[in-house]
């Protein structure tokens, strides 16, 4: 993708920092076709016939980071997915809908890259973003938060186990594209400990420059 053609807005943070939930209302206001890469491939990992889908239930439960590869390959999938078609109308697994008659240029994409190769990859391959939101929060109320919405959740990583291991890939693994990307002047930090709607006006104003 060309940069003239697509905005890109990475949005990173721990686990359970807040990324759905935000990138949810930023769907609804701005028309942001919103890829999570979690969310992608639990839906790769449930499709029937997918030869990754043991793979991506193994790294997922294990808090690891799935071979880029694969994420990269389903987010490019499903950006293009977007663009074809009008957003609002993208039934892709992973695209929410956008503002109806606004096309699908802008993307919020959720939860990666996570890993330094990641990024380099993405960014040399696919499109560089334009900004990254950072939502930060203390370990302690991200593990509350996650135990809280395992009780319903269904999903295989949300137990004390696994956030554990999730936790530790976010600082030895995920911190250092943070870092890269901060060098770069590209990051705004979010406190994401704050009630949904006070962390929603901090990115509000954070983003206001890429999407005026
Ligand atoms: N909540 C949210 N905001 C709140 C607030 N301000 N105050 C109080 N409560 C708040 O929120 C989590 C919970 O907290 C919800 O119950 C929410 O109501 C509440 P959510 O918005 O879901 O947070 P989010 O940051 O999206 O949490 P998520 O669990 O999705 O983050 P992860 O980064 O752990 O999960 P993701 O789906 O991105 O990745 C899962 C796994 O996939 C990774 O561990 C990895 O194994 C794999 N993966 C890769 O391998 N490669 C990738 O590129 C991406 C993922
Ligand atoms: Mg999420």
């Amino acid at each position: 993708f060309e940069p003239t053609e697509v905005t890109v807005i990475f949005v990173l943070g721990g686990p359970g920092a807040g990324k759905g939930t935000q990138c949810a209302k930023l769907v609804q206001d701005y028309g942001f076709v919103h890829l999570s890469a979690g969310d992608l491939l639990r839906a790769e990992q449930a499709r029937a016939g997918s030869q990754f889908g043991a793979m991506i239930k193994e790294y997922i439960t294990e808090g690891k980071i799935v071979p880029m590869e694969v994420t990269i390959k389903l987010l490019e999938n499903a950006m293009r997915a977007a663009m074809s078609s009008e957003a609002g109308e993208s039934k892709e697994a992973g695209a929410t809908s956008g503002v109806k008659g606004i096309p699908a240029r802008r993307f919020l994409v959720d939860g990666f890259p996570r890993q330094m190769d990641q990024a380099v990859k993405f960014d040399e391959t696919v499109c560089p973003s334009s900004l990254v939101l950072f939502l930060v929060c203390p370990e302690a109320i991200l593990q509350e938060r996650l135990l809280e919405r395992g009780k319903t959740s269904g999903r295989d990583d949300d137990n004390a186990a696994s956030i554990k291991k999730r936790f530790d890939t976010f600082i030895h693994t995920s911190m250092p594209v943070v870092e890269y990307y901060r060098k770069q002047g590209k990051v705004v930090d979010i406190d994401s400990s704050k009630t949904i709607d006070e962390v929603y006006e901090d990115i509000k104003r954070g983003i206001a420059p890429v999407v005026a």
